[in-house]
């Protein structure tokens, strides 16, 4: 888990086409438990189950986040540093976030979010990016509604992801992403399977630019990022 791990990716976008490294770095159940703010972050948010461990799996190529057919699987955020061989440090850090919206974890996850989750959101400054992710084969949630809610009061840039797409025939899924469209007409929107890695490039091509955005910010500042 803590040694880096080597996966290899096929990407017909030549500037993605590359190994990427990634390391658990720490769980936290509270504010005071986040890793020091350093390198741009990418957070994946969604309702229990919706596959934001998956995505994460499916984006490093090797299993680094625990995925569970049981609601609930990750209760705290998890932090993971990700960097490309040949570069001496890491680039960016992914965290995986519990899932909301399933009644029985809901009061549990519900007590939770002021405690971390809303902080991680609202305070974290290297926080570049909150991936937002709903089932395609759902209809929209009033949780999922809520969460974008939040995420626009707080000026967070995301990113409406729709995942297991490979469940839905074509015709079914240019539906859903209609529907989800029609939901949030403002939000960026992409469908992604991380069973058959639908969607992954472009995914990556989105996080990589929200990363670089951030980097060339803070070379201009001359700050860094906390
Ligand atoms: N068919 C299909 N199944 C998927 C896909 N992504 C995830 N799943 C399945 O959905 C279930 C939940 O996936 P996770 O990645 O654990 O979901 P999660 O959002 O991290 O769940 P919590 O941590 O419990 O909030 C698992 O059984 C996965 O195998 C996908 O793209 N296609
Ligand atoms: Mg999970």
């Amino acid at each position: 888990m803590r040694a880096f791990r080597l996966a290899k990716f096929r990407s017909r976008v030549a500037n993605l086409s590359m190994r990427v490294l990634s390391r658990f770095l720490t769980a936290a159940t509270d504010a005071a438990q986040f890793p020091v703010p350093s390198l741009p972050e990418i957070a994946f948010l969604g309702r229990s189950n919706v596959g934001k461990s998956s995505v994460i799996n499916s984006l490093v190529g090797s299993k680094l986040a625990h995925t569970s057919s049981t609601p609930g699987r990750t209760r705290s955020i998890n932090f993971f540093e990700i960097r490309w061989p040949g570069k001496p440090r890491p680039e960016l850090i992914f965290a995986d976030l519990p899932g909301y919206g399933y009644a029985k974890i809901s009061r549990e996850i519900s007590q939770e979010w002021p405690k971390f989750i809303e902080p991680y959101l609202n305070e974290r400054p290297t926080l570049g990016l909150c991936v937002v992710l709903v089932d395609a084969n759902v209809p929209p949630q009033q949780s999922d509604r809520q969460l974008l809610d939040f995420l626009s009061a707080s000026d967070r840039d995301f990113l409406l992801v729709a995942t297991k797409s490979d469940r839905l025939s074509n015709n079914q899924l240019h539906n859903t992403l209609r529907t989800l469209t029609q939901e949030y007409p403002a939000a960026r929107l992409l469908p992604f399977s991380a069973k058959s890695g639908a969607g992954r490039d472009e995914l990556w091509k989105q996080i990589r630019q929200v990363a670089q955005q951030m980097s060339t910010a803070e070379a201009s500042s001359g700050t860094p990022l906390d």
